[in-house]
């Protein structure tokens, strides 16, 4: 049986009080709650104090460079498209640095569940704005207060069509962990959005905040989230209130299905036909 302590990492480097330490709980309860074992999981990660979380965890991890991480799992997916991928990241690290990525991964759909922690500012670097600031917040390098619009990741994603966009945030523990197991099963690219506070550089968006403005999509029995222009009108909705669950989720072909050599095996399961290339590097003397 798989346990949660089965996905004990390294000791922590985060804030007291931070969003990221129920978001490592959460994840931890998810995998071990699917009994997926260490390693049958790989994950991937760019910088910042979310893209911190794989290495406190257990099994194949990777920290690699700032808003690279859905590339390598796109990369990670062709060589094995059976493992869990999931990749861990902030909102500056997937939709500034790695915002181009964020839309290929969504138009390629490979069987990668995407965790987005959004604190809407960047934590790592000292609290400057994200691209999910909201407009008029206050940081060091917005004096004045941001004054573009906002990066709304879901409305994005649904605009591409995603197969799988939720959210969910960290006051919601047992609706978080519900949401990490359903976009860890999706088969093709689910995108999952959780609100996080960031309690030394957001004072605004809080954990209280997100409380008191957040209903669940669940509790409608009417919704439907397979009506991609529903969902594009709940995606939207932002400020007062907003929803959380599960906003669109659908089934198309994965980036994998579509690949005939692929049927029998992974490519990392393939013999390997190693080729003598110097007669070909000769070529160049
Ligand atoms: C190419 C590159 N540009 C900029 C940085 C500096 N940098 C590191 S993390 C980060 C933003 C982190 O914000 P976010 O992704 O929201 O993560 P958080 O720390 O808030 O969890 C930036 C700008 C970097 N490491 N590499
Ligand atoms: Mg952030």
């Amino acid at each position: 049986m798989v346990t949660i302590d089965d996905y004990k990492g390294n000791d922590t480097t985060w804030c007291p009080g931070c969003g990221n330490f129920a978001i490592l709980n959460g994840i931890r309860q998810a995998l071990a709650g699917l009994g997926i074992a260490p390693h049958q999981v790989v994950m991937y990660s760019g910088i910042g104090q979310a893209a911190k979380l794989p290495l406190y965890t257990r099994g194949n991890v990777l920290n690699g460079l700032h808003g690279r991480a859905l590339p390598m799992a796109t990369g990670s997916s062709f060589a094995d498209h059976t493992i869990k991928t999931l990749v861990f990241g902030g909102d500056g690290d997937g939709f500034a640095e790695g915002g181009n990525h964020f839309l290929h991964a969504i138009r390629r759909n490979p069987d990668i569940a995407y965790i987005a922690h959004n604190n809407q500012v960047y934590g790592l670097t000292k609290g400057q704005a994200s691209p999910t600031s909201d407009p008029g917040f206050v940081t060091g390098t917005t004096p004045e207060g941001v004054s573009y619009e906002r990066f709304n990741p879901a409305a994005v994603a649904i605009s591409l069509n995603a197969t799988f966009v939720a959210r969910t945030h960290t006051g919601v523990m047992t609706h978080m962990v519900e949401m990490m197991k359903l976009a860890i099963e999706h088969k093709g690219f689910s995108f999952l959005e959780v609100l996080q506070p960031c309690v030394t550089y957001n004072k605004v968006n809080t954990l209280k905040w997100y409380r008191e403005r957040s209903y669940d999509l669940a509790d409608d029995k009417d919704y439907d989230p397979a009506d991609r222009e529903v969902a594009w009108k709940k995606a939207l909705e932002w400020g007062d209130k907003f929803p959380i669950g599960i906003i669109l989720r659908s089934e198309r072909p994965t980036m994998t299905d579509r690949l005939k050599v692929l049927e029998q095996q992974p490519l990392n399961r393939r013999p390997s036909r190693p080729r003598d290339v110097r007669p070909l590097l000769d070529n160049f003397r």
